[in-house]
């Protein structure tokens, strides 16, 4: 019986393209990007850090709310978002508000996300998503069904869906991937193993020495990638998305990475629970420096052109807090219409007084 679990265990070794050096350990996985691919997917990565340097300032601010912060998984974020098409569907949770915007959300949006206006989760007609997942895990089970709609409606496409290594001891992570695998579904399940749920370490989470190898028991196929490497993370997406376009079913990713910065911004203290060895042993995996040093060695970005970036996302993020600022405050009866197609009568009263309050 031990045996068979080591076995197991053994096969999931830690998938990588690029080393902490930024060069290239595995040529036969290396994706086949273009130049210019290459480089907007630094960009995207340089920008996202901006955004979420910025959201944090905002939030001290007093000028957006709930924020999780995002510094350290860009390239499990990002990578693996850079791997789908405009129609594949996104699940995303709280902290995978990066991929929603890349894949089309208006910043301005993801910012009324945060501020609990309902505009932030109004969008845009051609971006395939569900706003940002707050439950732990529950996005899991609403992908196995998203993923068994496509494959009914004969699409090829993916659903594709995030949750942290927290999220894999909820049954909702077992329903979910079970259930995809029972219906070879095409979907994705990507899960951000950043070691830690709030201030729990993976170790106390689960007894499996990686979670990718929880594919074994839905029958579906698993990998465990390192999450820092952003190529590894693209390249190991995109395979698993050929696999459910092709109607094999789902794939498990788990991405090893870390969040350089607190759980949330309401208030915990990572210090209470990580120490500055752990940190610095992350901070030298960081994927923007990995990724630029790749970049570096292939003559294909300066640091001309990523001040550029930089300069870049301030001017967008300025424009877009104060579009978010401008948007109109939600309104109890926005609430009530938001919810409700039909009314019923006490609700009908209730949203006439405030309509003749609101009105004055
Ligand atoms: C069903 C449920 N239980 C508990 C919580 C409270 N909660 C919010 S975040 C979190 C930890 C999640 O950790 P993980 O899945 O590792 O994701 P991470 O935040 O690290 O990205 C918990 C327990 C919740 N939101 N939903
Ligand atoms: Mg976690």
């Amino acid at each position: 019986m031990k045996q068979v679990l080591e076995n197991v265990e053994n096969q999931f070794e830690m998938f990588q393209v690029l080393d902490e050096s930024g060069k290239v350990v595995n040529k036969d996985d290396l994706p086949d990007l273009s130049d210019d691919e290459l480089k907007e997917l630094m960009r995207r990565m340089v920008y996202t850090r901006i955004l979420d340097q910025r959201s944090i300032a905002l939030n001290r601010q007093g000028r957006l709310g709930f924020y999780a912060p995002t510094a350290g998984q860009e390239a499990s974020q990002l990578g693996s978002q850079f791997a789908l098409e405009k129609e594949d569907y996104i699940l995303p949770g709280y902290r995978d508000v990066p991929q929603l915007i890349w894949q089309g959300l208006p910043l301005y949006q993801a910012f009324l996300f945060s501020k609990g206006h309902f505009h932030g989760n109004q969008y845009p007609d051609e971006l395939r998503a569900t706003s940002p997942q707050i439950i732990i895990g529950a996005q899991y089970v609403q992908t196995a069904g998203v993923a068994l709609g496509l494959k009914k409606r004969d699409k090829k496409n993916v659903a594709i869906t995030y949750t942290g290594d927290g999220g894999t001891s909820q049954g909702d992570f077992y329903e979910g991937i079970n259930n995809a695998g029972a219906f070879k579904a095409p979907a994705i399940f990507v899960v951000q193993n950043n070691q830690f749920a709030i201030s729990v370490p993976v170790e106390k989470q689960t007894n499996a020495k990686t979670l990718a190898q929880k594919a074994i028991a839905a029958g579906i196929e698993g990998i465990q990638v390192d999450g820092m490497d952003v190529l590894a993370v693209y390249a190991a997406t995109k395979m698993a998305r050929e696999h459910a376009v092709d109607g094999n079913g789902p794939t498990l990713i788990e991405t090893l990475t870390y969040r350089f910065g607190p759980h949330t911004m309401s208030g915990d203290d990572p210090t209470r629970y990580r120490t500055d060895e752990m940190d610095q042993e992350w901070e030298k995996k960081d994927p923007l420096v990995r990724f630029r040093k790749y970049l570096e060695s292939k003559n294909i970005w300066t640091e001309e052109e990523e001040n550029q970036v930089i300069e870049d996302a301030k001017e967008d993020i300025k424009k877009a807090i104060k579009q978010a600022e401008q948007q109109p405050k939600q309104k109890v009866t926005d609430l009530i219409d938001n919810m409700y197609e039909e009314l019923p009568a006490n609700l009908q009263e209730q949203k006439e007084i405030y309509q003749a309050k609101e009105s004055k």
